[in-house]
């Protein structure tokens, strides 16, 4: 049974997992999840994922949901060698650091900033904006300390498809932040040294400049907790 990815195709978590596969080349079915049609609110859908979430991978009936275990199962399971999420138990230890601020920081704030208002009765504040500022100016400072090329490492680790496809999101809405240089640096050197990766990033990265510009009618959803907009 080959894997099967549930995705939806501008999602930042869902864009990591794909950028993943690439990366592995591992054969997977992909199922595109509609989530305006709020495919992943199905009670069908929480039996793969109860948290109702996208995306989930489905290994022959072992469902994992999480875009960072999807990632940290998928480059343990697939991985030709440990490139990606390294064995040294410092370094691995850099990439879990830097899913987590992920997790817990830096695609949150920018999440909150950039996705919630496009897609729900939220504004864009000065605390949201204040946020993703704190937000880069972290992962500024953890470049600057670490010192390599990628986020965890000299090449490209698991971290990074998190970090880039977040960092998409700022660059969907046209946010500048050449303020903070390394994290700038490393953003187009990700996009030019790893251009299939990218390629998969950057279909994302256009629906969300779309939706940014016009942004989608979800006034038919009742969702458990966003507040919807009433066109
Ligand atoms: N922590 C989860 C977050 C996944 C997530 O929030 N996915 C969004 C789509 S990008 C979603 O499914 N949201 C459900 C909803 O808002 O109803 C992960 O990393 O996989």
């Amino acid at each position: 049974m080959p894997l099967t990815l549930y995705s939806v195709s501008d999602g930042p978590p869902s864009l990591a997992v794909r950028q993943c596969l690439k990366a592995l080349n591992v054969d997977y079915k992909l199922i595109n999840v509609d989530f305006g049609l709020g495919e992943h609110m199905t009670e069908d859908y929480a039996k793969k994922n109860p948290q109702k979430e996208i995306p989930v991978l489905d290994d022959d009936g072992f469902f994992l949901g999480e875009s960072n275990a999807i990632l940290q199962y998928l480059a343990d399971k697939y991985g030709q060698d440990d490139k990606l999420y390294p064995k040294d138990l410092k370094t691995r230890a850099v990439v879990n650091h830097r899913l987590c601020f992920n997790l817990s920081t830096y695609y949150r704030y920018i999440s909150e900033h950039v996705m919630a208002p496009i897609f729900f009765d939220y504004a864009r504040t000065p605390l949201s904006l204040k946020k993703v500022h704190i937000a880069l100016d972290n992962f500024n400072t953890y470049l600057q300390r670490l010192g390599k090329k990628y986020a965890a490492s000299d090449n490209v680790t698991i971290a990074d498809f998190q970090l880039v496809t977040a960092t998409m999101c700022l660059q969907a809405i046209n946010f500048d932040f050449s303020s903070y240089p390394l994290v700038t640096k490393w953003y187009d050197t990700y996009k030019s040294e790893n251009p299939d990766l990218w390629s998969i990033v950057e279909g994302g990265m256009k629906e969300i400049s779309d939706f940014e510009k016009n942004p989608p009618d979800l006034s038919h959803m009742t969702h458990p907790i966003h507040p919807v907009r009433r066109q």
